[in-house]
């Protein structure tokens, strides 16, 4: 059992209630909130539901960076409801061209040691900068605005030391990436990954912040660094010293698993195609062509990245064979790169700029042509997320995606035979916060509802017997994405009829009802949907819509082998029994259609009871199933009721 961790540390003076043994549910008090518009309007619909008038946290903060595109009015309609009942609610607003709400929240609001819950699984870059940041779905951050507790499971920590110092060329991604082959992306529910050891002081709090973001990608409920000299040193470069606090963990502090990494051993690695821990080495892939490289997102768009960049490309050309385009991560690193003359060094190598947010990462444009390999710094490279079915999405840091620009191909950076920029630490950003606009003191405006803002729909209560059909059975590791696309149907988030069309689109086929219209017909005749998973069911995203549509067209329950954090607390919000096979066999014996019938289901839910099932065949078989859970008594209250909305 740990103790003495810097996780602990946050814990402790956070605590509310529940037991301090790994797996129990501990709630926390939370400091400060994100949302950003993709999720943040279901979120604030809720918190009108639940009728709140002002936010109740330290501070909370809507961002308004992956809708941009503006095609069509929806995008634009969002973004003047969040405006309006941010100024209502008590809630900072961040407009669109502000940048990604990560990279801007480590910029101007996180503070070492403070909780942060935010509606992105990408929260936990704010580790990087030591606090104990946590992605959510909307209605768990909506509860925190409203000064309810967080409840996570008391976690396991995983103690990351650190030794050494990276070489030239190998990158912080690099280090996460290795902790993707090492740790995979399942089967670490539950625990916190914290770095600690003497390399950690080479790390800055940019290169920190990559891989708490991409630890996401772990399945893990958040990574963090301890709050030192270099923290100190990145909030006073941004005129915040006041909230530095020192944060380390004890020297005789003990971690439930440790995993060594020696920095002067990481090489420039890939994730390949279609899961962040297909891990290769770039010497493995040497000589692949590549169609495109895409330089941003939330993990690697810090000044830092794209001044490295900009030093390789000046006075070089982009290959003929491919097209570089580049998002800024903020507003902020945007003005340093045009102050600097290192924006003019981009475009005359040919980059093509883009504007501050989440763009291509979220499939937001720049999709690659057929057949062709595109090159990200982003931290997912789930199927189909570029836009492209079919996509050959590879995530890498900034260092090879600049070397594979210029060459056209795959190439290890170091071969590169140019110098390694060295890129100093900013001793000054510019700060300039005109575009955050603070919440109003009394709000005598009106909340802006055009005709795209629905309302969060809500369910009945749980039946007493479940007479459920499998409307779809899908294999290991189904994303959030696979559930519910965001790309051009990103601009539905606030309509969830309209959403609920394209569940699980990736799966639908030609002259089939699509699993829309399947699961509506099981609905309209009476009947329950059920989906059945495998492994790692419901990784990635913390977008609630992936429970809200299933709701919305009347699923009733996912069994799978293992259901990932976020998404089990979504389904559990949005009243979808969260259910596991006993016997992984018994996934083998389900085929879509199959009934799955459980009787007296709501008398069956009890913390620790298995729940016995019947499984019916087409031809009329029957089989027992043994389905079991880890739900809470909580949990339990929340699913019989239908759901939080309407306990
Ligand atoms: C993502 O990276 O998948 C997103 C888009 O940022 C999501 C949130 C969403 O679906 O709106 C996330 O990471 O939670
Ligand atoms: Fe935006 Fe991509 Fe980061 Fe998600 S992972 S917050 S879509 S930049």
């Amino acid at each position: 059992m740990a103790r003495g961790t810097v996780v602990q540390k946050i814990i402790d003076r956070h605590y509310v209630s529940g037991d301090k043994i790994a797996g129990a549910p501990v709630a926390v008090r939370i400091d400060q909130t994100l949302t950003q518009d993709a999720t943040g309007t279901m979120a604030y619909l809720e918190l009108e539901a639940m009728r709140v008038d002002r936010v109740r946290t330290e501070l909370s903060i809507s961002y308004v960076d992956h809708n941009m595109m503006q095609n069509g009015p929806e995008n634009r309609n969002d973004h003047l409801y969040l405006q309006s009942v941010a100024a209502a609610k008590g809630v900072y607003f961040s407009p669109p061209g502000n940048g990604i709400c990560h990279q801007v929240h480590l910029e101007r609001f996180g503070a070492p040691g403070k909780t942060l819950l935010g509606s992105d699984s990408h929260t936990p870059t704010g580790g990087g900068i030591g606090m104990m940041a946590i992605g959510a779905g909307g209605l768990d951050v909506a509860l925190a605005m409203a000064g309810r507790p967080f409840t996570l499971p008391y976690p396991k920590v995983i103690g990351v030391r650190l030794s050494g110092r990276l070489r030239p060329w190998c990158a912080a991604k690099d280090v996460v990436l290795k902790m993707l082959e090492i740790l995979t992306t399942r089967g670490n529910v539950g625990s916190i990954v914290e770095y600690f050891g003497p390399g950690v002081a080479t790390l800055s709090v940019p290169q920190r912040a990559t891989i708490t973001n991409m630890g996401a990608e772990l399945g893990v409920t958040t990574s963090l660094f301890p709050s030192d000299d270099r923290t100190r040193q990145f909030l006073e470069a941004q005129g915040r010293g006041a909230a530095f606090t020192p944060l380390t963990a004890d020297p005789d502090a003990e971690y439930d698993r440790v995993i060594e990494i020696d920095l002067d051993a990481i090489v420039p690695l890939a994730a390949c195609p279609s899961s962040p821990d297909q891990i290769k080495t770039i010497e493995e892939l040497r000589g692949t062509p590549v169609g495109q490289v895409l330089i941003g997102s939330c993990t690697n768009s810090s000044f830092r990245d794209l001044a490295l960049v900009a030093t390789v490309l000046k006075g070089r050309t982009v290959s003929p064979d491919l097209t570089l385009a580049i998002a800024p991560g903020s507003r902020q690193v945007l003005e340093m790169l045009a102050g600097n003359g290192m924006l003019a060094d981009l475009i005359a190598a040919g980059a093509r700029i883009l504007e501050t947010g989440c763009g291509p990462c979220i499939g937001q444009g720049q999709s690659p042509a057929d057949d062709t390999v595109s090159v990200r710094t982003f931290n997912r490279n789930f199927a189909g997320r570029t836009g492209t079915k079919g996509d050959r999405a590879y995530l890498v840091s900034p260092e090879t995606a600049v070397a594979a620009a210029l060459t056209g191909c795959f190439t290890d950076p170091r071969s590169l035979g140019i110098d390694y920029p060295e890129i100093p630490e900013v001793e000054q950003f510019p700060v300039n916060d005109n575009l955050i606009i603070p919440p109003v003191a009394h709000f005598d405006g009106e909340i802006i509802r055009k005709r795209t803002i629905g309302e969060p729909p809500l369910n009945q209560p749980l039946p007493e017997d479940l007479d459920g059909v499998t409307v779809i059975k899908v294999g290991d590791k189904i994303t959030t994405d696979h559930i519910m696309p965001a790309g051009v149907h990103l601009k539905l988030r606030s309509n969830i009829p309209a959403y609920s069309k394209v569940v699980f689109e990736c799966f639908n086929e030609p002259g089939r009802p699509t699993f829309a219209e399947r699961a509506a017909a099981v609905r309209d005749a009476g009947r329950h949907g059920v989906i059945v998973g495998r492994d790692s069911y419901g990784q990635g995203s913390s977008r609630e819509h992936a429970a809200i549509c299933p709701m919305y067209l009347g699923i009733k329950a996912v069994i799978a082998l293992a259901i990932e954090r976020i998404h089990r607390a979504n389904l559990v919000n949005f009243g979808i029994v969260p259910l596991l096979f006993s016997d992984p066999a018994d996934y083998d014996r389900v085929a879509e259609g199959d009934t799955i019938r459980i009787e007296k289901l709501r008398t069956q839910l009890q913390p620790g009871k298995p729940v016995a099932a019947v499984l019916v065949k087409a031809d009329g078989r029957e089989f027992p199933l043994t389905l079991k859970h880890t739900l809470s008594a909580r949990d339990l209250e929340i699913i019989l009721a239908g759901g939080m909305l309407n306990c």
